[in-house]
């Protein structure tokens, strides 16, 4: 396929056939996967097979695609009970990569990808860029986190399959990313919506004037964002800003993006098969409502997530896409059908923090997260009743305590966050459940 030109005679990077298949085709090989991929996961991953016999089906019970909704569904409780290791599929010598991902307590959860699996990965983010309009030639500043967060390393090896030049910054240090910008002629930008307003804002200070840049598109996701906050990035900047979604336990960024329709994330449906299910009842609804995003890996090798229930609210679009695509489309996700937080691009339970305050001594179980957001960046305080004793010490007593607080959410986190000490008693208590978290966010309009 040559090069191709949208509307407004963009030249494209070749778009995959796989996004265009007719659906009945799509559809064969998707049930073909699924039932490779199925058989997989019952002959490697023990909890898997329990389940399957416990509900005595075996992967020969799959006679269509809509079987699927009679297999048993993961949770992210599941990654942490198998903890580090006990859903791969593939003998640790056919595991190239590990990466990881908060969990709902101080343990993370635990992903594995084969070098086929990174070459899927790969593939589905060269679909991606492809349908922002990248190609050969762009200067792709990658600004997701490089390490066991899936956003950096990610991005990085689809850039490269697609051909572009890429720059791996990775995330802060926001003076050295826009001299970066600047300086090496960037022309598309990956990070999270909240870091490039808050790019934005410092450019400004530096009298650096975005549009004047050749920085043309953004790839923004790994956090919820709104249609307003797209409205305000792309009036600061001469970026177009496109959505993209993905998490660690399907494969990392990817599992869908826009196209330059800006009408919903596309899934790349020939690897992962999107279910959308009532939250409370786990029974499919119809196209167009919402319901929670169930996920199946259809070729993942090392760890195959068979209806991972992700937690992320959203609706399959019912009608198809005016760019011509063929795999359906997602609507963006604004919330989450659990009490996970993301700030500033990290995942956070309230659990997590609870874990973290009670390793330490001199503290109370009395704690709240507090929640606001300077227009730009979501900031988390974490506010911790101490013991009287506690309470009446030194000052140095009290800062030393407040530093190992810190330290500790750090180390369980990742993040580090502002911690505040109060006297006991001083944090309200409700009759019911707890109150852990005060939301003050006035969400970037
Ligand atoms: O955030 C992977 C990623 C990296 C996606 C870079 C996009 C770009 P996790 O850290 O496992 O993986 O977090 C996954 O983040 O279940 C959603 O709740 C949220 N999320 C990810 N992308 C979006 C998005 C990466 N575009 C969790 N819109 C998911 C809203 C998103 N929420």
């Amino acid at each position: 396929m040559g090069k191709q030109a949208n509307s407004a005679g963009t030249r494209f990077h070749p778009f995959s056939a796989l996004d265009y298949l007719p659906r009945e085709q799509l559809r064969v090989l998707q049930f073909d996967r699924l039932k490779t991929i199925v058989t997989r996961a019952y002959d490697n991953v023990v909890l898997f097979r329990n389940r399957m016999m416990e509900r005595k089906l075996t992967p020969a019970d799959l006679h269509s695609l809509e079987d699927i909704q009679r297999l048993p569904l993961y949770v992210k409780n599941d990654l942490r009970d198998t903890y580090p290791f006990g859903l791969f599929a593939s003998p640790m010598e056919e595991v190239v990569r590990l990466h990881a991902s908060s969990g709902t307590t101080g343990k993370p959860i635990v992903v594995a990808y084969t070098q086929q699996d990174v070459d899927v990965w790969s593939s589905a983010m060269v679909r991606a860029f492809a349908s922002y309009g990248l190609h050969r030639g762009d200067v792709i500043q990658n600004a997701y986190g490089y390490g066991l967060f899936t956003g950096g390393l990610g991005a990085h090896y689809g850039a490269e399959a697609l051909g572009a030049t890429v720059i791996p910054v990775s995330g802060g240090n926001t003076d050295r990313q826009l001299m970066i910008m600047r300086d090496f002629n960037v022309t598309a930008i990956c990070c999270t919506p909240s870091y490039f307003l808050r790019l934005i804002e410092r450019a400004g200070e530096m009298e650096i004037d975005m549009k004047s840049l050749p920085l043309a598109v953004g790839v923004f996701g790994a956090e919820p964002w709104t249609e307003e906050m797209r409205q305000r990035i792309e009036e600061a900047s001469n970026v177009k800003a496109y959505d993209i979604y993905g998490l660690s336990e399907i494969v990392g960024p990817g599992v869908g993006a826009e196209c330059y329709c800006q009408q919903g994330l596309h899934i790349f449906e020939d690897h992962f098969y999107p279910e959308i299910v009532d939250t409370e009842t786990l029974k499919p609804v119809p196209d167009g409502e919402e319901g929670e995003l169930v996920l199946t890996t259809l070729s993942k090798m090392a760890m195959p997530m068979i209806r991972y229930r992700t937690r992320d609210i959203t609706a399959i679009e019912p009608e198809p896409c005016a760019c011509g695509r063929t795999i359906r489309r997602i609507k963006r996700i604004s919330r989450r059908s659990d009490d996970m937080l993301i700030i500033r691009g990290v995942n956070v339970f309230p659990s997590q923090i609870e874990t973290a305050l009670l390793a330490v001594e001199g503290t109370l179980p009395h704690y709240q997260i507090v929640l606001t957001n300077d227009g730009t960046m979501d900031e988390m305080e974490v506010q911790v009743e101490v013991t009287a004793e506690v309470f009446s010490d030194k000052i140095r007593a009290l800062e030393s305590l407040q530093e190992r607080l810190a330290n500790s959410i750090e180390r369980i986190t990742g993040l580090r966050v502002h911690l505040r000490l109060v006297q006991p008693s001083t944090i309200e208590r409700s009759e019911g459940k707890a109150k852990r978290v005060l939301d003050k966010r006035n969400r970037a309009k």
